[in-house]
Parts: structure tokens; sequence; C-alpha cells
């Protein structure tokens, strides 16, 4: 049984504990920390074997944790997951690996000097249905080699505090590890473009939608559209072109309704319930590994956490600069290359 500490208990790592304490086979939560203390001792309140530990340095240590989730505030990810490589523990954290290249950089560096693959990081896509369906068919060459990929990345409203830095590190990020897992390839230019802002924009700061523009070392160009306040609702696009036909994502499977004179089909605003499917197979993956003593194959890897930041960064650059922006990524290293 894998005992796990969570550090960040808030709508997304609530989720996560009660996957864990609910829906996973073989895991048990026996520690939470979080800033906010009363909302994190109320989560809890109904499972008396779970131990609340203010100070998530110490939550690493504990000796009863086995295996740490880290879903806290981004700007964390980065110390809690040195911490936790020192304490030779398993890490599961949320993306991103660290706010900056030069943060990740310093925690793959530390992950390799520890010499065990530790840290599984939380691309929840590379675990869903229907992505992996979609990159079955590009990898099996019937279409021919793809050219372009057209990705859309919609949330139906965002807080003010949501800007043109968060919209790439938080949201785009996805796009850009789905793209690079999907394509078995990596970017070396980027590109943001801003259209028009929406009047929905609660932020001077956030261009709202913009759109980023990746080409791959073979050549592909992805075309992502992220816009987080699109108002309508939860909306994730794909449609792949290849040489010899197109792939393109299903929307989810949702009731289809005729009435007066219209049709339609009901959509959610919901993220995290659009994707739980994706996230309770990649927990129960990361557990699976963890009590037998690996890393999942499967899963994004500390490095591709590492070039995901490179990437990030350089759309930070463009949004500044209105360039086409180098990605600078070196070759995998051997320690990652499964
Ligand atoms: C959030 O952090 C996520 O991971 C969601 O999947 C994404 O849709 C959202 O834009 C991010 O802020």
């Amino acid at each position: 049984m894998l005992r796990v500490g969570i550090i960040g208990i808030g709508a997304m790592g609530t989720q996560h504990f009660l996957r864990l304490m609910n829906v996973i086979h073989d895991a048990t939560v026996t520690a939470v920390s979080d800033v906010f203390a009363d909302h994190a001792k109320e989560v809890i309140a109904p499972y008396p074997g779970v131990r609340f530990i203010a100070d998530p340095i110490e939550l690493i240590r504990d000796p009863e944790v086995d295996a740490i989730v880290i879903v806290s505030a981004d700007k964390t990810h980065e110390e809690f997951c040195l911490e936790a490589l020192k304490q030779g523990k398993y890490i599961f954290c949320e993306k991103p690996l660290s706010a900056s290249a030069a943060g990740a950089k310093g925690v793959v560096d530390a992950e390799i000097a520890g010499g065990k693959r530790l840290i599984q990081l939380g691309f929840n896509r590379r675990f869903d249905p229907a992505y992996k369906e979609l990159k079955e068919i590009i990898v099996s060459g019937k279409l021919g080699a793809p050219l372009v990929a057209h990705c859309a990345h919609r949330n139906a409203n965002y807080p003010a505090q949501y800007d043109d830095v968060v919209a790439v590190t938080g949201t785009a990020i996805h796009e850009i590890d789905t793209m690079a897992w999907l394509c078995g390839d990596y970017f070396t230019k980027a590109q943001v473009v801003f259209p028009k802002t929406s009047r929905h924009s609660k932020n001077e700061n956030l261009h709202d939608p913009q759109i980023i523009l990746l080409t791959t070392s073979s050549g592909m160009v992805v075309t992502a559209e992220i816009w987080v306040n699109c108002q309508y609702a939860y909306d994730i696009r794909c449609e792949v072109l290849c040489e010899d036909g197109t792939a393109t994502l299903p929307r989810h499977a949702r009731v289809d309704v005729c009435t007066a004179n219209t049709h339609y089909t009901g959509m959610t605003s919901d993220g995290l319930g659009f994707f739980a499917e994706a996230y309770n197979i990649e927990f129960q993956a990361w557990v699976d590994a963890c009590n037998a003593g690996t890393y999942c194959k499967e899963a994004a890897s500390a490095w591709d956490g590492y070039c995901a930041a490179v990437t990030t960064d350089s759309c930070l650059k463009s949004q500044k600069s209105g360039l086409i922006e180098s990605v600078p990524l070196t070759d995998r290293p051997d320690f990652y290359k499964d």
C-alpha cells in the first residue's frame, strides 16, 4: 500500500485526495498540507487516518509518507520536487515542473544526480483515451507524415489574476506537451500572435484569445489557440493534418437533443470533470509504478517538464517581442530515453 502525502488541497488537490482515497487501488493518503489549514482540515475530516501537517517540508520528510503529490501553487513545485528528490521519495507533480526553464533544469539535474527516476509530471492528456487513440493513428503511419496540427484550449471563465504569463505556463503548456508527445518531436521555434482581445478579458495584461505557433524539428507546424474566457464551456480541440488524411479528436460523448426546431448537445465548464477518466488512469499508473519500485513509461518525465518549460519561456519571449523565437532544446539524455 503506497502511503501518499499531498501538498495543496485546493480544487484539484481535493479531487486528487478523493481519487486516491476512493478510486485508486493500493494507495492511501496519510498526510496533507496546505496554506489554508481550515479548508484542508475540513476536506480530511471524514478520513480519521489522514494527518494535517502545516509545513510541507515536514510532510515530505515524514516517515509515514512514501510518495508526494504536489498540487500547490505553480511557483512552489520546484522547491518541493528538490526536497522530495533529496529524501528519495516518489513524486507526482502537477505541471509546470518549474516556473522557468532554468528552474526545471535544476530539478532534472538533481534527479539525474540521484540516479533514479522519481518524478512523474501531471500531463494528464497522455492518459486520455481519446488522445491515446489519436496518437496511435498518427504513429501507425496510416495517414502518412503529420504536417500541421490545430489545437484549441478554451476555458469558460477565469479570475482576474489570469494574465498572459499564466495563459502560457498554466494553459498553453498542456498543448505544448501533448503535441510534442503526439508527434514524437520537439519544438525549435515559437511565436505568439495577439488577435483583437475579447471584452471578457478581466486583466489588462491578458490578451484573450491568443494564438501560439510552434514549429517542430521535422518542420511540422502546430497552431494552439488559447482562450481562457470563452464564456460558453470547457472546450478542447485538436485536428492533425497528415499527408494522406486528417485525424480529429472526438468531442466528448454527450446526448444529442432535438427540440423546438433546434438540435443541441450539452457541454461542461468543468475542466477537471472533463478529464476525470484520464486523471484516474494516470494516478493508477503512478501508484502501480511506485509500488513496483519503478516509473511509468507512458507518463511525462521531469525531462518532458523541462522541454515544456523551455518552450513556454520562448513563448513568453515572443509575447514581448512579437517575433519568432528559437526554442533552445538539447538532445534527450539517456537517463530519460524510454
Ligand atoms: C489549469 O491549470 C489546467 O490544468 C486546466 O487543464 C486548464 O484548462 C486551465 O487552463 C489551467 O489553468
